[in-house]
């Protein structure tokens, strides 16, 4: 049946594609964070991820390919607990993926929703990816059938958060952990580059999401459990004291403001053994 065959381009043996459904979903997940752990025991965990945090099924051609786009800084100790649990996560669901580290250089105020955007535009110039999950770095996914692939519509994946008792904290709850298609992502002209400090750039995301005229796709409310690795607030990430004026102007706002405006400049991409480290400088508040 040549419907099932497909040629890669570095492959040299033709694979089946994957099932639908991996046979190595395994459902609920035990998270454990252990205190020793090291980042070079992920990588011997993880034999066939390949530089730059590179990952295709070695038996079968995936049907998937997602890039997962973490925005970063100061938060080692998160990432490799991010790291440990999601390469073997994203595996079992014989998913073709890439980890991209959006790493904001200097001390200026912290800037997540535009970190995003450079992560979507540094993704998309390596790969053709189908999906972009866009990830905080201290949310550790409890269950494997949460399928790390796009919905008809943007899709928010964290939806039951320990922190909120398991449910969303409110219903256009869009922070955490969301999933886009490229062509979703344009539609609404990206996420806003002006939201400098924390809060409120999820909110106007799930505006975005609105006015582009597309609705919110979620997963089962069994399926989307994240733990959140407990921390303080981070210096550099106070409060936006702006946020509610810019959402209450966002309707007006976000066909100028988003990827159609980004600017930034990248200091360094290194290739590391379970990243792609991107490094840039997004600039700071005017
Ligand atoms: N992030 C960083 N570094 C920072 C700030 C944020 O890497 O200095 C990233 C990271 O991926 C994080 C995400 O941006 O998961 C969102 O950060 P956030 O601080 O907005 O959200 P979070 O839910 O924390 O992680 C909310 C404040 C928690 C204070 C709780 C005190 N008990
Ligand atoms: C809302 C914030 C969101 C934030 C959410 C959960 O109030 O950015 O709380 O916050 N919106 C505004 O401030 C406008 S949390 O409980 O995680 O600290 O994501």
């Amino acid at each position: 049946n040549l419907s099932l065959i497909a040629k890669p381009a570095v492959r040299e043996e033709l694979l089946p594609y994957c099932p639908e459904t991996s046979p190595f979903i395994a459902g609920p997940i035990h998270v454990q964070l252990p205190e020793s752990l090291t980042l070079e025991e992920v990588v011997h965990k993880n034999p066939l991820v390949t530089k730059g945090g590179r990952y295709r099924p070695p038996d079968c051609e995936s049907t998937h390919k997602t890039a997962i786009i973490i925005p970063h800084r100061n938060r080692e100790q998160h990432l490799k607990y991010l790291l440990y649990h999601l390469h073997p996560f994203l595996q079992r669901q014989q998913l073709n993926y890439g980890i991209y580290i959006i790493h904001q250089a200097g001390n200026a105020t912290f800037n997540r929703a535009k970190l995003l955007n450079v992560g979507f535009k540094e993704a998309m110039r390596d790969e053709d990816w189908d999906c972009l999950f866009f990830h905080d770095v201290d949310l550790i996914p409890e269950d494997d059938r949460n399928l790390y692939t796009c919905d008809k519509f943007p899709k928010h994946a964290s939806i039951a958060m320990d922190k909120f008792g398991y449910k969303l904290p409110y219903k256009s709850y869009f922070g955490g952990v969301s999933a886009l298609s490229p062509e979703q992502y344009m539609k609404m002209n990206g996420f806003p580059n002006n939201y400098w400090g924390w809060g409120g750039e999820d909110d106007d995301i799930a505006v975005r999401v609105a006015l582009s005229g597309q609705l919110i796709s979620r997963p089962s409310i069994r399926y989307g459990r994240y733990k959140m690795i407990k921390h303080g607030h981070d210096k550099g990430n106070e409060q936006n004291p702006k946020r509610f004026n810019l959402l209450a102007k966002t309707r007006r706002t976000w066909r100028q403001d988003g990827m159609n405006a980004l600017q930034y400049n990248l200091l360094s991409k290194d290739l590391l053994p379970l990243y792609t480290n991107i490094t840039v400088d997004i600039g700071s508040e005017k």
